[in-house]
């Protein structure tokens, strides 16, 4: 197939890139290339150095003989120069990971919510208003999030987007449908994907644009069996307070002798995928298209759930590191319990890779190797949810806020 990767230069989109390319497929990856410049912006790096991608993709020809092509391009802004490229490539699939996806940057400021907004919402409806026009019935895969669910607790498993609902008509009958499960987003970012939900079921009903979505949970670890293959590959890596995820900071943390950085009593219950396993799912669902005219196909990308407090003690536990519970610069429940239905992904073949210590392990030596290139003062998470919440939680590089270190 001829794939265009939009984004494929970000932390998911380039494992992916690499994995579809060796599969035999021709990659195209179009990128604005934000992210770097959203480091520059915040004065952090990836823990790993990342060369620029047109050396990456260089590296991997050298490596392989497989080119994957690199095409600059804004999706949020350059509309036309995206028809363009549309209407003289024509891919079969398209997969869209050009979004901003960390939701403290997307509660930073005013700025970055504008910022966040604007540039997710206007991708997605340029590439399918694109789509539509030229008549491209290119299979659509987006990467979503769990996170448009929320986490509340309601004593029930979060069925793979579509809830059966029983609707009292006025003469008294009870007739059935399924909504999208109501979105309950936490944070700008999660309120991004939500706003893509519905569009993608617009275009889907109005103009039978095949789509799938993809919620997925919290990605953990950096390499895959591609990127393991040179120096050169290797993939972004996340510590900050911004764009670092919780369980990948915590490895890091411990491995540089950082206290853990638990938010509140870490009582907070998410869902985990490992990346390796994230671009096999894309694979899948790149094989297991929806029917034009059909509804937009949503499958949950997530492998465990794991409570943030057994996670810190888990990586404590195995690598002496200590805890820090922290005041919670995020408006979210203290705690939470969530159980998630993932049937589809694993029917069709997805054999999970669970949290084991080996993995862990790896990514703790990776951190270890790289650790010369941690700026500590990056590794507080800052970016406050409201004022309120700004005001209990003061920057402070060497993390002098800490309620209490066990
Ligand atoms: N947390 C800590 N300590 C930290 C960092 C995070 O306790 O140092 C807590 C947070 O308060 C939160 C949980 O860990 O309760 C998860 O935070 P996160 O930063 O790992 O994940 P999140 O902000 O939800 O976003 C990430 C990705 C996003 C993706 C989402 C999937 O950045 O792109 O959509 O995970 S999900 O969480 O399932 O919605």
């Amino acid at each position: 197939m001829k794939i265009a990767v939009l984004g494929g230069d970000g932390f998911v989109g380039w494992p992916t890139s690499l994995h579809l390319s060796d599969a035999g497929h021709e990659i195209h990856i179009l990128d604005n290339l934000s992210r770097r410049w959203i480091d520059t912006e915040l004065g952090v790096q990836s823990l790993t150095p990342m060369d620029s991608i047109q050396e990456r993709t260089r590296v991997w020809h050298a490596e392989t003989g497989r080119r994957i092509h690199f095409h600059l391009i804004d999706l949020a802004k350059d509309y036309e120069l995206l028809k363009g490229w549309f209407a003289r490539h024509r891919p079969d699939a398209i997969i869209h990971f050009a979004e901003q996806r960390a939701a403290p940057y997307s509660m930073k400021s005013d700025r970055h919510k504008n910022y966040t907004v604007n540039n997710n919402v206007n991708a997605t409806h340029n590439l399918l208003n694109a789509m539509v026009e030229l008549d491209l019935d290119a299979h659509l895969v987006h990467l979503g999030t769990m996170g448009v669910y929320g986490y509340s607790t309601v004593g029930a498993a979060i069925p793979e987007g579509y809830l059966p609902v029983g609707i009292e008509t006025m003469d008294g009958r009870t007739v059935s449908q399924e909504i999208l499960y109501p979105s309950n987003p936490g944070s700008i970012y999660h309120m991004t994907k939500c706003l893509d939900q519905q569009l993608f079921a617009f275009y889907a009903k109005n103009d039978g644009l095949r789509i799938t979505d993809l919620h997925q949970g919290i990605v953990w670890g950096t390499h895959t069996e591609q990127t393991r293959r040179h120096a050169q590959l290797v993939n972004r890596f996340d510590y900050d307070g911004d764009y670092g995820t919780v369980l990948n900071r915590f490895l890091i943390q411990a491995a540089i002798g950082y206290p853990l950085t638990v938010h509140g009593t870490g009582g907070q219950t998410r869902a985990f995928i490992h990346i390796q396993d994230s671009v096999r799912c894309i694979e899948i669902a790149l094989k297991n298209p929806p029917q034009r005219g059909g509804r937009v196909e949503i499958f949950n990308q997530m492998t465990e759930t794991h409570r943030v407090r057994d996670l810190a003690e888990m990586v404590a536990g195995m690598t002496g590191a200590q805890i820090a519970w922290l005041p919670n610069p995020r408006k979210e429940a203290a705690e939470n319990d969530l159980v998630v239905k993932n049937e589809k992904f694993l029917n069709l073949g997805l054999a999970p890779t669970t949290l084991g210590e080996g993995l862990l392990e790896e990514i703790v030596d990776v951190a270890k190797k790289f650790a010369y290139r941690v700026d500590r003062s990056r590794v507080p998470a800052v970016s406050a949810w409201t004022r309120d919440i700004a005001a209990k939680v003061e920057h402070d590089p060497e993390g002098k806020r800490l309620k209490s270190v066990s």
